[in-house]
């Protein structure tokens, strides 16, 4: 049925209901033609790493640099769009300052702007949709009533505050390291200390490697002596094929239809793949992997790079993607007991009512952004503060459903790229996002810079948001409009150079190279910050 929205917005549905917040509409396929092009579209990525960012139509969409990023940083369904588009919910903003909204309530769906139609799909099926306009924050405050309804929220009432060993250490982590870190930490309020990645023996081999001869269950017990939480962090859905299931269990991974195995990106050198939730084999080892990290005493757990449990395939069973990784997630989670869960790589809406905390953007890293990911690669889905701070701001909408993650900030100043107005604007979010985390080395810093994340993870701050992209903290307005732009689009000579150098590292052997470095520039970098 159609029927027409102040006179000139036209609205195609299966049904249409009002209410007194908006139109529910239902359908497999509902569009609204709007009276004119709108200039700006909210885009909503598809997982914490991809875009989320409000951006002009008349931009031209190009897929990401290198393609072999695609699995990685954004849905691979819809990469090669040539429209706006995004995720389950898309928003125009309206001459007055007013937004439109479609979201959908269901999984598996996608909205994009077709010139001057909406449209909003299901992959299978049919389901529901919001679709209302009005004030930016009502609109998603809405949103989030109506998901909340239907998937579910948080139990755990106040977020943790973390110490992640991440941006510092990466994955150079060994016990030595770590317990002289938790000692000198001393009564500096973090309720959880979590170890990140470098303590298995592979991605996919779940058990302490070499650097960890006395075990996990070791580190737990030291961590609760301290009086706080212990925080693993793993991927349980990614395989590598440096690990035994890879080569044991070929059928437990996810294949496309022509049966060859599904990329699910790249990362620590090799190409990864992602396990099949659905396969009778692989769900009990992945019950069985949660129970065990539980047994070892860990109580905080990061389940990270989820989206590989959603990436479209041919499943054991026939059950659309993101219900099958939905599925997943609520086993893994219900093994997991009262154990705290984050989530992070996590397509969004499949995520909600199973999760505690939510990344909500991507990497941080100890620096503002990369020219090279930004003009060449045309890639906003990789690591840096300014690439965090656009995502996490326009996610925010996720707080009545989840604790809202954006990723850690940093008090010390050395060795660290970033300057103190950009360390000061990452700070003030991870006040709003309501989720506090470093991975600040108290050997690398000093009493003041001490004192001050002392007093960050003390403060309780009232935080009142004022419009899309500000906010008063205690009174004290922060505008992040400044911070969050777009860069601009690159000219024809940077995007013919951005198409080589995307080539280049579509190979494999490449992208070696570049680990190797990197690695190389962290040895050196611990080699001269002794912790
Ligand atoms: C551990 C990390 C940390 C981090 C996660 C996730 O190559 N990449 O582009 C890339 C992107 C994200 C990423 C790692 C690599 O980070 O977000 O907090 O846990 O994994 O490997």
């Amino acid at each position: 049925m159609s029927i027409l929205l102040f006179d000139q917005t036209k609205i195609t549905a299966d049904s249409i209901k009002y209410t007194h917040t908006g139109l529910l509409l239902s359908g497999s396929r509902v569009t609204v033609v709007l009276p004119t092009v709108p200039r700006l579209y909210l885009y909503s990525g598809w997982q914490s790493w991809s875009l989320t960012t409000w951006i002009e139509t008349s931009r031209q969409v190009k897929p990401l640099r290198p393609s072999i990023m695609h699995a990685r940083e954004a849905d691979p369904v819809y990469i090669r769009g040539k429209k706006p588009n995004g995720s389950w919910y898309g928003a125009i903003e309206m001459a007055d300052g007013k937004v439109l909204f479609l979201g959908a309530l269901g999984l598996e769906s996608h909205v994009m702007l077709d010139n001057q139609t909406l449209k909003g799909s299901y992959e299978t099926g049919a389901g529901e949709w919001l679709l209302m306009v009005g004030d930016e924050m009502e609109v998603f405050s809405r949103y989030a009533q109506l998901l909340q309804e239907r998937l579910g929220k948080n139990r755990i009432k106040e977020p943790y505050r973390v110490w992640c060993s991440w941006y510092s250490l990466y994955d150079e982590i060994d016990p030595t390291k770590l317990l002289k870190i938790l000692a000198d930490l001393g009564d500096l309020p973090f309720d959880v200390f979590q170890i990140d990645d470098g303590w298995q023996k592979s991605t996919g081999n779940w058990e302490p490697n070499a650097k960890f001869p006395q075990g996990m269950q070791k580190m737990a017990a030291r961590i609760h002596e301290t009086g706080r939480k212990a925080g693993l962090w793993l991927a349980p859905l990614l395989i590598s094929p440096a690990s035994d299931i890879f080569h044991e269990h070929r059928d437990w991974l996810l294949h496309d239809e022509q049966g060859h195995l599904v990329k699910a990106g790249y990362n620590w050198g090799d190409v990864v793949y992602a396990l099949d939730t659905t396969h009778p084999g692989a769900l009990p080892w992945l019950i069985a992997l949660m129970e065990k990290v539980r047994a070892w005493g860990y109580d905080y757990v990061k389940l990270d790079f989820l989206y590989a449990g959603a990436l479209p395939g041919k499943r054991h069973l026939d059950v659309p993607r993101e219900t099958a990784y939905r599925d997943g997630l609520l086993k893994m989670r219900t093994a997991l007991g009262d154990a705290y869960l984050l989530v992070c790589g996590s397509p969004i809406l499949p995520s909600l009512g199973l999760c505690d905390g939510m990344r909500i953007g991507q990497d941080v890293g100890d620096y503002w952004d990369s020219r090279l990911f930004d003009d060449f690669l045309i890639n906003f889905g990789t690591p840096g503060v300014h690439n965090a701070l656009r995502n996490t701001i326009n996610r925010l909408w996720l707080q009545p459903l989840v604790h809202t993650d954006p990723d850690v900030v940093f008090f010390g100043s050395h060795p660290n790229q970033l300057t103190p107005l950009q360390r000061s604007l990452l700070q003030d979010l991870a006040q709003i996002a309501g989720f506090k985390a470093t991975s600040d080395i108290p050997a690398w810093m000093t009493e003041s810079e001490q004192a001050g994340l002392r007093g960050f993870l003390e403060k309780r701050p009232v935080i009142q948001q004022k419009s899309r992209t500000s906010f008063e903290i205690d009174g004290r307005l922060v505008d992040f409009s400044a911070h969050i732009n777009m860069p601009a689009q690159p000219g024809p000579f940077t995007n013919f150079i951005g198409a080589v150098l995307g080539r280049l590292a579509d190979i494999p052997a490449v992208m070696k190279i570049f680990d190797a470095e990197n690695h190389r520039s962290l040895k050196k970098m611990l080699k001269e910050n002794p912790i």
